[in-house]
C-alpha cells in the first residue's frame, strides 16, 4: 500500500483513561511545534452518518443488539469515517488524532462480549482492507480508577452515554487484559502509556513518541 502523506494516530484504553484529554494536548503540541493541520476525531462517529450510527449504538435504551450486530454497526460507522474523513485528510498531509478505532472493537466486542476474534478480523479485512493506524497509544489505567474518573466526567456532562460504564468490573478487567495483549502483539504500532501519572507526565511521553514517528516519517 502506498504511504499516505499524513499520519494516523489512535488513542485506546478503558473508560476514563484520559484519551480525550491527551488528544487535545497532543493536537495543540503538533500545531505549535510542527505548524501542521490536525484533525481531532472519534469512534464511533467522526462524520454525520457515523455519528448517527453512534447514537443508535450508544444512546438507545432497551435494544436487542447481539455482539455480531453491534460489531457490524461499529464497522459500518468506521467505513464511512475512513472513506469520507480519514483517508481524504491523510491525502492532504493532515495529522489525524482519533479517539478509539479497531482495537476498541477487538477488546469490547471480543474480550468483553465474547465474539470470536477471527470474525472481527474477517469483517475488518472486508471493511478496511488492511488499513491500520501509524501509531496507537494505549493508555493503561487500573479499572477502578478509570471508572471513577469516567463517572465523575459523566456527572458533568449531559450526553447520557453511560451504557458501557454500567457494565461490571469483570467486564472492564477483560478489556484491560485485551488492550495489553494487543499492545504486546503489535509492538511496531502500539505504545503503552501509564495512565496513573499526571496529565502533564502522560502528555510529555506522548509528545516524545509522536516526535519519533514524525522523524521516521520525514527522514525514513
Ligand atoms: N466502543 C466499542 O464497544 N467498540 C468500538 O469499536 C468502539 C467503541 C470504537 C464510546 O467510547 C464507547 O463505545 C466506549 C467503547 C465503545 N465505551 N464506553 N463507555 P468513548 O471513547 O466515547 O467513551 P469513553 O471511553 O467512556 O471515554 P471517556 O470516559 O471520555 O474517557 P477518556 O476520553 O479516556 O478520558 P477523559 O475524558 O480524557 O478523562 C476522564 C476524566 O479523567 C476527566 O475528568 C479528566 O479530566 C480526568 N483525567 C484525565 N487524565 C487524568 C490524569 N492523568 N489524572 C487525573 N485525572 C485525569
Amino acid at each position: 500500500m502506498a504511504k499516505a502523506k499524513g499520519l494516523f494516530v489512535t488513542f485506546e484504553g478503558g473508560e476514563g483513561a484520559g484519551k480525550t484529554t491527551q488528544i487535545k494536548l497532543l493536537s495543540e503540541y503538533i500545531q505549535s511545534k510542527y505548524a501542521q493541520d490536525v484533525v481531532e476525531t472519534r469512534e464511533p462517529g467522526g462524520t454525520p452518518g457515523a455519528e448517527k450510527i453512534r447514537n443508535l449504538i450508544i444512546q438507545k435504551e432497551g435494544v436487542d443488539w447481539t455482539p455480531l450486530s453491534e460489531t457490524l454497526m461499529f464497522f459500518a460507522a468506521r467505513h464511512i469515517h475512513v472513506e469520507n474523513l480519514i483517508k481524504p485528510a491523510l491525502d492532504t498531509g493532515k495529522i489525524i488524532l482519533c479517539d478509539r478505532f479497531t482495537d476498541s472493537t477487538r477488546t469490547y466486542q471480543s474480550y468483553g462480549h465474547g465474539l470470536d476474534p477471527q470474525t472481527i478480523e474477517t469483517i475488518n479485512d472486508i471493511t478496511l482492507n488492511g488499513f491500520e493506524p501509524d501509531l496507537t497509544f494505549i493508555i493503561d489505567l487500573d479499572v477502578v480508577t478509570g471508572l471513577k474518573r469516567a463517572k465523575s466526567r459523566l456527572q458533568n456532562d449531559n450526553s447520557g452515554e453511560d451504557r458501557y460504564e454500567s457494565l461490571n468490573v469483570e467486564f472492564h478487567e477483560r478489556l484491560h487484559k485485551g488492550f495489553l495483549e494487543i499492545a504486546e502483539n503489535n509492538p511496531q504500532r502500539c505504545r503503552v502509556i501509564d495512565g496513573s501519572g499526571s496529565i502533564e507526565q502522560l502528555s510529555l511521553q506522548i509528545q516524545s513518541e509522536f516526535d519519533k514517528l514524525w522523524a521516521e516519517h520525514h527522514n525514513g
